[in-house]
């Protein structure tokens, strides 16, 4: 038995949005599945019980974080990050590629990797496709990315052919090093805004037969138009009995947008990242919560929630918090809103099952207002 396995439950007909199940040594998980961030092996703020009473059944961590910071022979020594920081659900590994590459001027590129500067200590470092395996076969993750290049937008044409096939050389190595039988290895399709370029990575990265594929390269300042065309041109030509992965994204409109394109697995900090601005996410929108209006609203963030902020905290407690820069009011927004994504794809994936995809997006899309409220 392969480590990961996709098991399709329903197609909706009208669009490509799928209901799945992935299987992995660590567990099974429903999809379409949005994975929370816990960057340096912490969803911050978050304990790993609160993650799994809320339903996450797979979280994302950074190889280049924890590359650098505790290094991997420390957690291999641990057990492995299951063990190093108690989650025994399923976990995701990013391999370093992306955060490397919003380095800037820190960083070197060559055939062989990458030569950067940790921003940490300035000290000088090595990734490479061989380097990114050995730190996530340390770590020991159910998914492990390959290391790729995330062409940055814009990118002219000459770049962007060089880089990608680089990039699917590079997922060769990946494959000829990563043995670990309990771990699965996804390619990440790469290709920049240019159709053909998209087109040549598919083909060469399913000739090599991952067990499943992620969308790169996209979110990366790009008009939305165009990420979803670009998005609906690679996943169509996805297999279809394996899973798919949109990297980095996670707001909910790209969420519903995602899933319609045939997506199965998500990730973005979004949640976290607003939530200690102070900000809850809603069905109708985001809710700003240091603004006067919540002064004294008694109710719960949002009705209907069974969060833990939900069931105990109000609106004005909260708005309270926040003003007086009390952590704990961090700590319930970013509870509430990795709950209300929980609660959001599952709802979106129960439409699919239920065959209402498509009344469940004209719903959403009349109901969430996209600006801050
Ligand atoms: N590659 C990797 N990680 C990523 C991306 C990518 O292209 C993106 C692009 N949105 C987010 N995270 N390895
Ligand atoms: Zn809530």
């Amino acid at each position: 038995m392969p480590a990961i396995t996709y098991e399709l439950i329903k197609q909706d007909p009208a669009t490509g949005a799928r209901a799945g199940i992935i299987h992995t040594p660590h567990g099974s998980f429903p999809t379409p599945i949005f994975m929370p961030v816990g960057t340096q092996a912490s969803v911050k703020g978050v304990s790993p019980e609160e993650l799994h009473d809320m339903g996450a059944g797979i979280i994302l961590s950074n190889t280049y974080h924890l590359f650098l910071r505790p290094g991997s022979d420390l957690v291999r020594e641990a057990g492995g990050l299951h063990k190093f920081m108690n989650w025994d659900g399923a976990i995701l590994t990013d391999s370093g590629g992306f955060q490397v590459f919003s380095l800037g001027d820190l960083r070197k590129i060559t055939e062989e990797g990458v030569t950067f500067r940790s921003h940490i200590d300035g000290s000088k470092k090595f990734l490479s496709p061989e380097v990114s395996m050995k730190v996530q076969m340390d770590l020991g993750s159910d998914i492990v990315m390959a290391f790729d290049e995330c062409i940055p937008y814009p990118a002219d044409y000459d770049y962007a052919k060089a880089s990608t096939a680089r990039t699917t050389r590079w997922a060769q190595r990946c494959k000829e090093v990563m043995t670990s039988p309990h771990q699965g290895l996804f390619g990440i399709v790469q290709g920049g805004m240019y159709k053909d370029l998209r087109t040549r990575s598919v083909n060469e990265l399913v000739e090599m037969d991952f067990p499943g594929y992620a969308v790169g390269g996209l979110s990366v300042g790009e008009p939305k138009e165009l990420m979803y065309e670009m998005l609906d041109h690679t996943v169509e030509q996805l297999p279809k009995d394996k899973p798919r992965y949109l990297m980095g994204v996670g707001t909910p409109d790209c969420l519903v947008e995602g899933v319609m394109h045939g997506i199965d697995m998500f990730d973005c900090v979004f949640p976290t990242r607003v939530a200690r601005n102070g900000t809850a996410m809603t069905w109708n929108g985001r809710l700003v919560m240091k603004n006067a209006e919540f002064t004294s609203d008694f109710r719960p963030l949002e009705e209907g929630c069974d969060c833990y902020a939900c069931r105990n905290f109000s609106r004005a407690y909260i708005r309270h918090l926040v003003r007086a820069n009390e952590i704990f009011g961090l700590r319930l927004l970013s509870l509430h809103n990795l709950r209300f994504l929980q609660r959001f794809m599952h709802e979106m994936r129960q439409s699919i099952i239920e065959e209402r995809f498509g009344e469940f997006r004209r719903n959403f899309l009349d109901n969430y207002n996209y600006g801050a409220k």
